[in-house]
């Protein structure tokens, strides 16, 4: 009875897990915002965006609404395609043209302000994604998600846990970076339809992991990131206990089982 319960837990995260992916990966998400740099902002900041590679942003616009009084402004309307590596970075310029963005794939003259306030992505007048970040009052317009992010010190940004995770609540899908990563994200793998059905009926393990971009030695994946994958591996390992596979990786003394899988007891 308790397998049955554990197994019902790990079919329904799996399940959840699909179709969140999923349904990110259908419309380019914001996948980090870098509104207030140490010193004058002007040429440091860029929105990154997560979307299938060979996407067009022809007809996208991102833009601020003002915490204040919800004015909207400063727009910028995209145009290019989403680059191999799933991610798209919209850097500003200086009055002559450049940019100190590391990575950058479209140039464009914006500051976002700092918190509280908001950043959306939108297709003509659809909002696709939204982002509201800092304290607001009961006076203020939040134009983001569920509950909004924190607001970043100068120098951090805010980005997504993975890039292609969207719950629409910015509290629980982004979090602060200290050190703002343009064009480099971690990316949960999207399960395959029938890897989707298994995960549901809880006959698979869960397929969660980063994805090494192509061009970089290695993502810088934070704390809380690196937490994830571990509890992930963990999972795995028992799971494979559990259901008796005889692969020599069991052979190894199985770690902890994983907190939350330990049923409640009243
Ligand atoms: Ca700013
Ligand atoms: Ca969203
Ligand atoms: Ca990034």
């Amino acid at each position: 009875m308790v397998r049955i319960v554990r197994w019902r837990r790990v079919a329904l995260l799996g399940l959840m897990l699909g179709i969140v992916a999923a349904r990110a990966d259908a419309t380019p998400i914001l996948s980090e915002v870098f509104y207030d740099a140490v010193g004058a902002d002007d040429a440091q900041l860029f929105v990154e965006i997560a979307g299938s590679p060979g996407t067009s942003l022809e007809g996208f616009l991102l833009e601020g609404i003002n915490g204040a009084n919800g004015a909207a402004g400063p727009t910028i309307a995209l145009s290019g395609v989403i680059g191999a590596n799933g991610l798209f970075v919209v850097a500003d310029r200086s009055s002559d043209g450049s940019t100190a963005v590391a990575v950058a794939d479209l140039l464009a003259n914006f500051d976002f302000q700092n918190g509280p306030d908001s950043v959306i992505l939108r297709q003509g007048e659809n909002i696709v994604d939204a982002l509201g970040y800092g304290v607001f009052s009961m006076s203020e317009v939040f134009a983001g998600e569920g509950q909004p992010a924190p607001d970043a010190e100068p120098g951090s940004s805010l980005a997504r846990l993975f890039a292609n995770l969207d719950s629409d609540d910015n509290q629980s899908d982004f979090r602060v970076l200290a050190a703002p990563t343009p064009g480099v994200a971690a990316f949960a793998l999207v399960p395959e339809p029938g890897v989707s059905l298994m995960l549901g009926l809880g006959l698979s393990g869960l397929s969660l992991a980063g994805r090494r971009q192509p061009h970089r030695s290695r993502p810088t994946l934070r704390p809380s990131t690196e937490s994830i994958r571990g509890l992930i591996r963990r999972s795995r390992a028992w799971q494979r206990r559990s259901t008796g596979t005889t692969s020599a990786r069991v052979e190894r003394p199985a770690p902890e089982r994983p907190g939350f899988w330990t049923p409640s007891r009243s």
